[in-house]
């Protein structure tokens, strides 16, 4: 790919970090020779070469390819246009008890990725008719026009983080500040606890909570008591707001009468907790993500800053480019499918591997690894899903990520990145784009 017999990772590092020129992050591929690509976040320092790595060698492939999850082989969709005919295809679903490993008890609890598919009753777990009545509520509740009543909440807490943040600038004005922890990690967090009703109180726990369930070096016993703890604190929410229902959409789930079937309390936990999983983890990536490609991109950030191309422009790119979800778990075929020259077999799992997908040459062209806030139609990405499962919550992440960023330019102009970008890591996570730390300097 590089013609120059670079390593993919220091290509990666330097091609990512110099993108005005913007070379391929290419690697050799190592899934061509019928064994299956693994993912596995711990194999390797997990720095931004090495999602790059693996993205090549998906890529090159094929679009449908075998990949093995950590122990459990699946297959993986790394093409745009196979990710659109598959996600509205009704012979792949989302219960888990149609995956052949699951039956066979080749997969268990003992899997560090279980939690990811075997997550209760919910609109993420279930299809059909069933997966519309545990979904309507909550899409109703989130489109543009109804989260308009979320805004004030946004900017509110978005000018209460960015007012700490100053106050810290002043007392330390070299000093670096990492942007996750003060930024943009409690900005989604506290916005959908919101949205839900969530006790702020409980926030720094859910934090932790999360940040172990999703990290692969949690030892799997330590994982499975995260997932009961978080079960049992959605559950105590669930009962508590029966009891007493307040204005928030728990309560309105709890009291929804979807075709004169009102949802199970453990629909309702199952909705409560996807919600809150979803709602906070993937818009700090996009958060992140956005800062992090304006920083190391300063001629398109002066282009947005002077108005010639809208934040909007920047949070789609940054979807496309950096998917928060990098792959998403899981679907079970059931029965063969055919895709092109494989068969997908009945009883087997399906992945999608969004950040493959939104870095498809086919669909975005030779220069899709490049950050581009000018692309012509940006919003062709498919970084939320597509499909009866497409992410109902787009237009809030959207919302949020419209306030945050252009609210942290204009308070913090000479924002700069306080590491070379080539230090900034990830955290060992298979699933989700998740970045250890920001560091920024403010003045
Ligand atoms: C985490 C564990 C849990 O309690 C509930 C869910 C359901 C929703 C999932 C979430 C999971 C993990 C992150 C997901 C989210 C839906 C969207 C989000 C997959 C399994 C993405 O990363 C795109």
């Amino acid at each position: 790919m590089n013609g120059d017999g670079q390593s993919a990772v220091s290509a990666a590092r330097t091609g990512e970090a110099a993108a005005a020129s913007c070379p391929a992050d290419g690697a050799a591929a190592s899934g061509s020779g019928g064994c299956p690509i693994a993912l596995d976040p711990l194999s390797l320092d997990p720095l931004v070469g090495r999602l790059a790595e693996e993205t090549e060698a998906l890529r090159t492939a094929g679009p449908l390819t075998r990949i093995d999850l950590m122990g459990a082989e699946a297959w993986t969709v790394t093409t745009h246009a196979e990710a659109r005919k598959l996600l509205t295809d009704t012979r792949l679903v989302k219960d888990i008890t149609r995956w052949n490993l699951w039956r066979s008890g080749e997969v268990d609890e003992s899997w560090p990725l279980i939690g990811m598919i075997d997550a209760g009753r919910s609109m993420f777990t279930v299809d059909g008719a069933e997966h519309r009545r545990l979904r309507v509520k909550t899409a109703q509740a989130l489109t543009p026009r109804r989260l308009e009543a979320i805004r004030p909440v946004v900017e509110r807490i978005t000018g209460r983080l960015l007012d700490a943040m100053a106050a810290r600038a002043a007392e330390a004005p070299d000093a670096p500040l990492d942007l996750k922890p003060a930024f943009a990690q409690p900005l989604p967090m506290s916005v959908v606890c919101s949205l839900m009703g969530v006790e702020p109180e409980l926030e720094p726990r859910l934090h932790r909570l999360y940040e172990a369930f999703f990290s692969m070096l949690t030892p799997q016993d330590e994982r499975l008591a995260v997932i009961k703890e978080l079960d049992d604190l959605y559950a105590e929410m669930v009962r508590d707001k029966t009891a007493s229902p307040g204005d928030d959409l728990t309560s309105a789930l709890i009291l929804a009468d979807e075709g004169g079937e009102p949802l199970t309390a453990e629909e309702v936990r199952g909705n409560l907790e996807a919600m809150v999983a979803a709602g906070h983890e993937t818009t700090v990536t996009l958060i992140l993500c956005a800062v992090r490609a304006l920083l190391t991109h300063p001629d398109q950030l002066r282009l947005v800053l002077d108005g010639q191309v809208g934040w909007d422009a920047v949070i789609e790119e940054t979807l496309r480019w950096e998917s928060p979800s990098t792959h998403l778990l899981m679907r079970f075929a059931t029965s063969d499918i055919e895709v092109g020259d494989v068969v997908v077999g009945e009883g087997e799992g399906v992945v999608m591997s969004y950040r493959a997908i939104g870095r498809d040459r086919a669909q975005h062209g030779a220069d899709a690894d490049c950050f581009d806030v000018r692309r012509a139609t940006p919003i062709r990405h498919l970084s939320f899903g597509h499909g009866p499962h497409i992410c109902p919550g787009a237009a809030l992440s959207r919302l949020e990520a419209s306030v945050a960023l252009p609210a942290l330019f204009e308070r913090f102009p000479a924002l700069s990145l306080a590491v070379p970008v080539t230090e900034i890591r990830n955290r060992p996570v298979l699933t989700q784009n998740e970045l250890e730390s920001l560091p920024v300097r403010l003045r």
